[in-house]
């Protein structure tokens, strides 16, 4: 019946297009999960999918009363797919463009694209394309859709959601939830979770284009120490390499990297190098020498060796649809790892060329594929190249140290590039836009399946004023990835560039930032778990508030702590009594930078100490921050584990949770220890209790239930 009436519609309202009845292989691929196909649709152009894991199996009949009904149709040379919104449904996901949280109205460009202070389509087409929509509808109730479609492509969402490609029809995958948390956990079900990071990954992080010579790159890090601002990674851009060829180094500024790594390791530091896709076109160049051996480079239309212009000069580019081209790349890494680099950073991925048609490729380029990718133009594969390239980085991390998480950033990505790789949002600049414009982007990628991206901290081009950095540095401290980053034409902007106050903001917001390490790595083994963003909109704690669904200056990070940075105006804020807390000694209610950060009642939140980096990241000794609900209760949980290596994957973690209960004016905590073999001695705890206008705080105690008194005035009343 429901494909009867469809089709009478498609007739009726698209006669005048060529109209492809609903296909009879629509099917459930799993509780209220659907995919959906064109009547014309052809595997060979899209199998296997890139987006997900595996190639979904049926499980059954897609139900007659099933709501969210997609048709298909093409139209001059595009293919389309076409689902009707109802009213009141709010539109997110759609992955890293400008724009409001909210995407209801927008149109996105699918074509990854180099876009240098996001001035090309007014950033509406960015580094990467996830062919993706959340929708919520008017009673929180939920849905999402996939278009599992590689090829470049447009969002249209002005009165509908419509994909429009330039490739062939494609198929849609829609999940139906009953909230957006779920479909999240659905969504990524499907494209895959990221694996745990290092812990030292969810440290500050300090970039600029570029430290060098060696010297420079050790005062940075010094510096740091000297001023005891927390950090833990130390970025090496393009101007470390000979002459921007990728996998050297210039002998003059960088005569020996394994000693840099190594001055860095001693304090604690990480070190991170960028590796681009550009391949110098240079006889007796290693790279290009074994590359152009093994066959591996992008192929012109007519199936000559493809050149284009990068930093490097002419390059040739790695097809990474081409099995041994990625084996061949993961290989490069072992030498270039074996100088003690600790992460790697994947640049100029959508691939970006100087010289090429929009600053990329032409579009007939060829693919060659191989294993069970077939070949495709460039038309197919550009959205994916960036996504394969770190594929292949990770694999050749991993090989290189098999006992160590593999660190990739990188800027391109598609639907599911989470699985391999963390991401920035490129190269914004030092606007006091651009620093507001960086939370719906981070909220709107974890609403598209990758939770750990941030901004370039202070903005990547322009000048940076101090006002702005302080502002900037007190917000980017909640974000999943916190990197400071600066363009080479730029002022200097690491903390203490901007004068004796701002490097006090820098080290308040930073100590705040470490001391919650253990709720954010606690929050990224969720992510990596059911892929629940570790920053979220605030819509999260109720979808069915419709007044919090437009709310982009204020987020969530988990389901527990409220960021209000200093410069929100008039907020939506969730319901409840979410109260403020003072984390690092700081009074946020009186500081003109840090923000107002407040914890949910009937939570609790465990803090660790201050570090100056997770080399001295140790549990020995945890607060308990506890904000009883209005029945005097409160819960909190905790994930722990070595915060490197892969024994967690075999059982060593330990998952705690806590319970906090008040009687009288007696309040206990209790720990339970839950999962995993992971062996501590047991640990200090204190518990800080945070009421309305104060707190207060019981002494440490060696013990999984421990009992503070508490004035009863203080107390919430039964
Ligand atoms: O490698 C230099 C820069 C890098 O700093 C930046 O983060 C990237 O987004 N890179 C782009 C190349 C060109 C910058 C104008």
């Amino acid at each position: 019946m429901r494909k009867i009436s469809l089709f009478i519609y498609l007739l009726t309202f698209y006669s005048f297009q060529v109209a492809f009845a609903i296909n009879p292989s629509d099917k459930l691929i799993g509780k209220d999960v659907s995919v959906f196909y064109p009547s014309h649709y052809d595997e060979h152009q899209h199998q296997p999918s890139m987006a997900l894991l595996k190639e979904p199996k049926v499980t059954g009949d897609i139900p007659t009363n099933w709501e969210y009904n997609p048709h298909f149709y093409s139209k001059e040379g595009k293919t389309y797919a076409t689902l009707s919104v109802a009213k009141g449904t709010s539109l997110y996901g759609t992955g890293e463009t400008t724009g409001t949280l909210i995407r209801n109205g927008k149109t996105i460009t699918l074509w990854n694209t180099d876009n240098f202070k996001y001035s090309i389509d007014n950033g509406k087409r960015l580094y990467q394309s996830q062919p993706w929509v959340l929708g919520v509808n008017a009673d929180g109730t939920s849905f999402g859709v996939i278009a599992d479609n590689t090829w470049k492509q447009q969002i249209d969402l002005s009165d509908s959601i419509r994909f429009i490609s330039n490739g062939p029809a494609f198929r849609l995958i829609i999940i139906k939830r009953n909230s957006p948390q779920e479909v999240i956990r659905e969504l990524t079900n499907l494209i895959g979770r990221m694996e745990m990071p290092p812990l030292w990954a969810l440290g500050y992080q300090q970039s600029r284009f570029s430290y060098v010579p060696d010297t420079r790159i050790k005062s940075v890090a010094d510096t740091f120490r000297l001023k005891n601002i927390p950090c833990d990674v130390i970025w090496m851009d393009i101007n470390y390499m000979e002459r921007f060829k990728i996998f050297t180094f210039d002998k003059v500024k960088i005569p020996d990297p394994k000693e840099v790594n190594d001055y860095l390791h001693k304090t604690g530091f990480h070190s991170i190098w960028m590796i681009d896709p550009g391949v110098k076109v240079e006889k007796g160049y290693s790279v290009y020498e074994s590359g152009t051996l093994g066959d591996r480079w992008v192929q012109t239309s007519t199936h000559r060796e493809f050149h284009g212009n990068v930093w490097p000069g002419q390059c040739v580019f790695p097809d990474f649809t081409i099995p041994e081209t990625r084996t061949w790349w993961s290989g490069l890494y072992r030498d270039f790892m074996a100088t003690g680099a600790d992460g790697i950073w994947n640049d100029m991925n959508e691939p970006s060329v100087f010289d090429g048609p929009d600053g990329t490729m032409p579009e007939n380029n060829w693919h060659r594929g191989g294993g069970d990718l077939p070949a495709g133009n460039h038309l197919r594969y550009h959205n994916v190249y960036g996504m394969l390239m770190v594929k292949a980085s990770r694999v050749g991390l991993l090989n290189a140290n098999p006992d160590k998480r593999p660190f990739v950033l990188s800027r391109s990505g598609y639907l599911g590039s989470n699985r391999y790789a963390a991401t920035w949002t490129g190269d914004n600049s030092g606007t006091v836009d651009n620093m507001k414009l960086a939370i719906p982007m981070s909220l709107n990628l974890g609403l598209s399946g990758q939770a750990f991206s941030g901004p370039d901290m202070g903005g990547f081009t322009g000048i940076t004023t101090p006002d702005l950095f302080g502002q900037w540095v007190a917000m980017g401290a909640f974000f999943p990835f916190m990197r400071g980053h600066a363009s080479n034409e730029t002022n200097n902007k690491e903390p203490w560039a901007f004068g004796p106050e701002i490097e006090d903001v820098s080290r308040t917001a930073l100590n705040r930032r470490y001391r919650l390490l253990p709720y954010f790595y606690t929050l990224f083994y969720e992510a990596s778990k059911t892929g629940m963003p570790i920053m979220r909109p605030v819509f999260f704690s109720n979808p069915k508030d419709t007044l919090l669904r437009k709310e982009q200056q204020v987020f969530l990070v988990g389901n527990d702590l409220l960021i209000i940075p200093k410069w929100a105006e008039h907020p939506s804020l969730p319901e409840g009594n979410w109260r403020t807390i003072s984390i690092a000694g700081e009074n946020s209610l009186n500081d003109k930078y840090q923000a107002d950060v407040r914890i949910k009642e009937g939570a609790i939140v465990p803090l660790g100490k201050i570090i100056q980096n997770t080399a001295q990241y140790n549990l020995d000794s945890l607060t308990l921050l506890v904000s009883l609900d209005q029945k005097g209760e409160a819960r909190g949980t905790l994930y722990e584990d070595a915060g490197e290596g892969f024994n967690y994957l075999k059982g060593e973690y330990r998952t705690f949770e806590f319970r906090a209960k008040q009687k009288g004016n007696i309040l206990s905590v209790k720990i339970d220890s839950k999962k995993g073999s992971l062996k501590h001695p047991g640990r200090n705890y204190k518990v800080k209790l945070v009421t309305d206008n104060s707190s207060v705080e019981g002494t440490w105690t060696k013990s999984s239930l421990l009992h503070i008194t508490v004035a009863s005035t203080m107390l919430t009343k039964n």
